[in-house]
C-alpha cells in the first residue's frame, strides 16, 4: 500500500493535522490509499502507518548547507552547445559565470551545472569534454553558492567535486555509471537520484509503464536501497521523478498531480520541469525561452505539494513568484 498526503497550506490547521516533511506551510491530516488495483479512497493520517507517517513527517537535513524547510531554488546553468533551451548561450565560460551570478542574486540557492544536454535525442558526451566544460565554471562559481554537477558520469562528478562542487545530480540515478555511488558515499556529497525509462537518445520512442506513478517510485525505493547498500547516507539522497525523461504528456501530468506521494520515501524531493516540451504544448508557446509563465505555474503546483528543491532557468521570476506564494499561504 502507497500513502499520497492530500497537501494543504491554509493557515487554520484541523486537530490531528501534521506538518509535510517537518516544513513550514504545507500539512495534511488525511492521505490516499493507492495499491497497483488502483485508489483505496482517502484514510485519516491515524490509519497511515507508523514508519511511513515518520517519513512523511520528518525534517529533511539541509543539502549542502540549504535548509529543507521551505521550496529552494536550483538555478539551472548549461555549460552546453546543444541544451533545449538555452543551448549555446553559456557555452563561454564568461557568459556561463555571468549568468551564474545573476542566478544568485536573483535567489537561486543552489547551481546545477552541466555539460552535457540529456534532451531527448541528445549525443553522448565523453567524460573529457563534459570535464573541460565544467570545471572552469565550476572554479570560478563555487564561492557564489553552492554548486550541484548534472552528470551521469563518475570521472565528471569526481572532477567537478575536486573543483568546488558540492552536490551530484545523476539523471541515470545510478543506472549509467556503478562508480557513482561509491563517488557519492566517499565523498559525503548529497546526490540526486533522478528517475529516467531509457537512455536521452531514445527515451521519447515508446515510453510505456505498468502505473507511471507507482513505477517511478519502486525504482526511486530501490536505487535509494542501492545508494544506501553502497554507504550513502539516506539523508543526503534527493529523489526526482525526471519529468520529460521518457515519459508522455499523460505520463508528466499524472506524476506531478501526485507529486507528494514521493515525500513517503523520506528524502527531499527535487522537480525539474522548467521550459520542458509539455509546458509548451499545454501552454501554447513553442518557443522554449517563451514558458516562463508556464514554467512557474507548475512551481507553484509543486510547492503546494512540499517539493523541496525546484529546478528551474527562470531564477527571478521564480522567486518573485513563490515570495507572493508564501505571503498568502503562512
Ligand atoms: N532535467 C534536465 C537535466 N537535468 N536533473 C534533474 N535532477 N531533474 C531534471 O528534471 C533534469 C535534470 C533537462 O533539462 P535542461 O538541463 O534544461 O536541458 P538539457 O538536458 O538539454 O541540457
Amino acid at each position: 500500500m502507497y500513502f499520497r498526503p492530500l497537501c494543504h497550506s491554509d493557515p487554520v490547521r484541523p486537530k490531528g493535522a501534521v506538518p509535510l516533511a517537518g516544513g513550514h506551510a504545507i500539512w495534511f491530516d488525511r492521505a490516499e490509499a493507492i495499491t497497483r488495483a488502483g485508489s483505496q479512497g482517502i484514510v485519516p493520517v491515524a490509519e497511515i502507518p507508523e514508519a511511513v507517517l515518520d517519513r512523511l513527517t520528518a525534517p529533511r537535513g539541509a543539502i549542502a548547507g540549504v535548509a529543507m524547510d521551505q521550496p529552494r531554488l536550483m538555478g539551472i546553468l548549461n555549460v552546453t552547445p546543444d541544451s533545449f533551451s538555452d543551448g549555446g548561450a553559456f557555452f563561454d565560460p564568461d557568459h556561463a559565470v555571468a549568468r551564474a551570478r545573476a542566478m544568485v542574486t536573483g535567489g537561486a540557492d543552489i547551481l546545477d551545472i552541466g555539460g552535457e544536454s540529456t534532451r531527448p535525442g541528445a549525443d553522448f558526451v565523453p567524460a573529457e569534454a563534459e570535464i573541460a566544460r565544467v570545471v572552469p565554471v565550476i572554479q570560478a562559481v563555487a564561492g557564489l553558492a553552492p554548486v550541484s554537477i548534472d552528470t551521469r558520469k563518475a570521472a565528471v562528478g569526481q572532477a567537478a567535486l575536486s573543483a568546488g562542487a558540492q552536490v551530484l545530480n545523476d539523471v541515470s540515478a545510478l543506472c549509467f555509471d556503478a562508480e557513482m555511488a561509491g563517488l557519492a558515499a566517499q565523498s559525503g556529497a548529497p546526490i540526486c537520484l533522478m528517475h529516467a525509462q531509457g537512455d536521452p537518445k531514445t527515451m521519447q520512442t515508446d515510453p510505456n509503464y505498468e502505473n507511471v506513478l507507482l513505477d517511478v517510485y519502486d525504482f526511486l525505493a530501490q536505487q535509494i536501497d542501492t545508494a544506501v547498500a553502497a554507504g550513502v547516507r539516506r539523508d543526503q539522497i534527493i529523489v526526482d521523478p525526471g519529468i520529460g525523461f521518457g515519459k508522455t504528456l499523460d505520463h508528466n501530468l499524472t506524476l506531478l498531480r501526485n507529486l507528494s506521494l514521493f515525500h513517503a520515501l523520506g528524502c527531499p524531493v527535487l522537480l525539474g520541469a522548467s521550459r520542458k516540451r509539455f509546458i509548451g504544448t499545454l501552454g501554447q508557446a513553442p518557443d522554449p525561452l517563451a514558458r516562463a509563465p508556464g514554467s512557474i505555474a507548475i512551481a507553484l503546483a509543486a510547492a503546494a505539494q512540499g517539493v523541496q528543491i525546484l529546478r528551474v532557468h527562470d531564477i527571478q521570476e521564480t522567486k518573485q513568484a513563490l515570495r507572493l506564494w508564501r505571503a498568502v499561504t503562512t
